[in-house]
């Protein structure tokens, strides 16, 4: 079915981290006006819900094919057009290929052995059934407790007779303060969403808010704590990153925030031992993305619900019975993997992608992605990404940043088309200024040595490299207009005649690309 991300993530407790109103396509002021979100932030059924609905409302469904997976994409280079594959055996010929097929669809493969022999039942969250999944009466396991696990925890804890959490490494998981949202308060901003959605726009983020304009460290302790007590009351995933300018920044002025969550861990939890093991020690606060809870740490006092710290007791396997660590073996009935994906590159490397003069996209990835504002990879012409490495994607609210380079997108078609023009490529010096450009950014903040799927460490043998671009989705749209404004700079447009309109040709100095001149 339709939904994406939302069809597939069904597990019990998963809902979205920014708010609904926001987290929402602003394309269609009538949309925005008669759709009624019942909760601050929504439900995957309830997201589900509102993806049929734009469906049916637009008509979109008869330009959609279902149960059908692309597997392999090449490009013939004298006709122009990419050949797809799919495991239907049916074949389709595109002039342009527009790959969205997420930042986080890709699972990652827990590796855990002996996965086969368990007798009772495994499921991963990213692939959760459609069907009910009964926990009642059952001894449970979940292993990870990034978002996903941290959302489905106390949901499963409410159900099982007994819930044992398998944890690698704690989150900061801050309170999300859900409510069903009152109709004055959706009224109140339906009223104003116009500005609203033009403030999304142009914001950093996504999300509209008041930037701080101070130092963490330039206050005095009482005052950071109040500003912090504000924040955790709020419910905001990014709510305490924007206190103050340099959280992200200055590991100092980060760890007053890290120590204040701490503090709060160990006012939740009852017993001290379980309430450290919960207190994360190992990387800066925020730079693996904080996770939104309700009644997280609080589930920890459950009697049936029992934390296994992973670093001083690893698994060894998967066995008939459940999960032998070093420390011994935990009878269960359901095992819940909560580990994750291979974000950004995943879903797209998973697809055979065959480039100009027989080049993969694998190939050309093999030491990180490479493209042009996040959007063409050289060599792979007329091939765009949504939401794909090097661009603000994961980042922000990605229903804002969608938005921006679905318009980019169709802009720039528009343009190929309008001029006669059969073909859009990236200069490989762009691809490697634009790297760099990422790579800069994300240096100025404390995100590129951490150990997280943003680097692309969560992955066995994956090239680390920090995945995102942290100028900010504002900054990235300037660039971004400013690259089309000037003739779509860093690119080469050529027609299948040979002739070339755009860039002048004092831009396109990359040898390789002469030829398409
Ligand atoms: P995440 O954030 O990648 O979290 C995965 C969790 O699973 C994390 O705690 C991992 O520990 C743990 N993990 C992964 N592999 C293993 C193995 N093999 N053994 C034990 N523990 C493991 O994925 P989520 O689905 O929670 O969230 C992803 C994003 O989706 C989320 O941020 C939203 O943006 C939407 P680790 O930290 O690697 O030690």
């Amino acid at each position: 079915d339709i939904g994406g991300t939302w069809y597939w993530n069904r597990y019990p407790g998963a809902r979205c981290d920014i708010e609904s109103m926001s987290y929402s396509y602003s394309f269609s002021p009538e949309l925005d006006q008669e759709w009624e979100w019942g909760e601050r932030y929504a439900t995957q059924p309830e997201i589900l819900r509102y993806v049929h609905h734009v469906a049916d409302r637009f008509d979109l469904r008869k330009d959609i094919v279902l149960r059908t997976r692309v597997t392999r994409a090449v490009y013939d280079g004298d006709d122009h057009r990419w050949q797809l594959s799919t495991d239907t055996g049916r074949a389709v010929t595109a002039r342009f290929v527009i790959l969205a097929t997420g930042c986080m669809s890709t699972p990652k493969d827990p590796a855990v052995p002996g996965a086969d022999s368990f007798t009772g039942a495994i499921h991963h969250t990213a692939r959760w059934p459609r069907k009910d999944v009964p926990f009642a009466g059952k001894r449970v396991a979940v292993i990870g407790t990034g978002c996903s696990g941290v959302q489905a925890i106390p949901v499963i804890a409410g159900e099982a007779a007994s819930l044992t959490v398998f944890q690698r490494t704690p989150a900061y998981v801050l309170p999300a303060r859900n409510r069903p949202l009152q109709a004055t308060e959706r009224a109140a901003l339906k009223a104003r969403y116009p500005e609203f959605r033009q403030a999304q726009r142009c914001s950093r983020g996504g999300t509209v808010f008041t930037p701080p304009t101070r130092s963490a460290l330039e206050v005095d302790e009482a005052e950071r704590t109040a500003a912090y007590e504000a924040a955790w009351d709020e419910g905001f995933l990014n709510g305490l990153l924007r206190t103050y300018t340099d959280i992200l920044t200055d590991e100092k002025a980060n760890e007053t925030v890290a120590e204040f969550v701490r503090s709060k861990i160990r006012s939740t939890v009852n017993d001290p031992a379980t309430a450290e093991l919960l207190s994360p020690h190992t990387f800066p606060f925020a730079t693996k993305r904080p996770c939104l809870g309700t009644n997280y740490y609080e589930t920890y006092n459950l009697p049936h619900v029992a934390l296994v710290d992973l670093r001083t007791t690893p698994i060894e396997r998967i066995t008939p019975r459940g999960i032998r660590t070093s420390g011994g073996e935990h009878d269960l009935d359901v095992i819940v993997f909560a580990t994750g994906f291979d974000a950004l590159t995943g879903s797209q490397l998973a697809i055979d992608i065959v480039g100009r003069e027989g080049v993969t996209l694998r190939e050309r990835w093999a030491d990180g992605p490479r493209n042009h504002l996040g959007l063409v990879s050289a060599g792979f012409p007329n091939l765009f990404t949504v939401l794909g490495p090097l661009s603000p994607s994961v980042l922000t609210n990605i229903t804002v940043s969608l938005e921006q380079q679905v318009e980019w997108i169709t802009t720039c078609i528009d343009h190929l088309l309008g001029n006669g023009l059969t073909e859009i490529d990236a200069i490989p010096s762009a691809e490697t200024a634009w790297g760099a450009r990422v790579a800069e950014l994300a240096a100025r903040t404390l995100y590129p040595a951490v150990d997280s799927w943003y680097t692309g460490a969560n992955v066995p043998g994956k090239p680390r490299a920090f995945l995102a671009y942290a100028g900010g989705l504002d900054r990235y749209r300037e660039e971004c207009d400013a690259v089309a404004r000037d003739g779509y700079t860093g690119f080469v447009l050529s027609s299948s005649t040979g002739g070339r309109s755009l860039p002048a040709p004092d831009r396109c100095t990359d040898p390789q690309h002469r030829r398409h001149g």
